[in-house]
């Protein structure tokens, strides 16, 4: 498929454990033509990169950011605290609690400070990149057509009966 060369989709996440998953998102993103950065950034364990990150993020091309993150998974909230840019949180699935936990703590962001959450863990991860597909797409046509493109196949491919 085309490559979108203007916005691009930031995905970062808090630990590399969290890359199973969120390389899920790069290859949806992939298929779609959306270019992307990915990167490890912790709220808690490397807050300074997380400031910068977030704070410059407006100026470097970002259309959409995606932040996975796990157990008390604060990394969406915070980047999206510090940017207005449309924030995605991933719920990985965490060890203990199955990912309960990070969900909720994407989910109840309270108001103000918004942040989309999706799914616990793989399904989180490619809806993430196909909504952030959506949200460059309202401005990039040859992702539109992509996009369009990858949800017709999707159709297609669903037998009328089961074999
Ligand atoms: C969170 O802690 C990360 O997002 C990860 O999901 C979780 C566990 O991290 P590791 O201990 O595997 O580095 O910050």
């Amino acid at each position: 498929m085309k490559k979108n060369k203007s916005l691009k989709v930031s995905i970062v996440m808090g630990s590399q454990s969290d890359y199973k998953t969120m390389q899920l998102a790069e290859k949806t993103l992939k298929k779609i033509g959306v270019s992307f950065e990915t990167k490890i950034i912790s709220a808690h364990r490397t807050p300074k990169r997380m400031y910068e990150f977030a704070s410059s993020a407006h100026k470097n091309n970002i259309g959409v950011i995606i932040a996975g993150a796990g157990g008390s998974a604060h990394l969406p909230g915070m980047i999206a605290a510090l940017t207005s840019l449309p924030v995605l949180g991933v719920p990985i699935e965490s060890k203990k609690l199955k990912g309960l936990d990070s969900l909720l703590s994407i989910a109840q962001m309270p108001k103000g400070i918004p942040v989309g959450a999706l799914a616990i863990g793989e399904d989180g991860a490619i809806n993430a990149a196909l909504l952030a597909a959506s949200i460059i797409a309202n401005t990039n046509p040859v992702v539109k057509k992509n996009l369009n493109n990858f949800r017709l196949s999707q159709t297609k491919a669903v037998k009328k009966k089961p074999e």
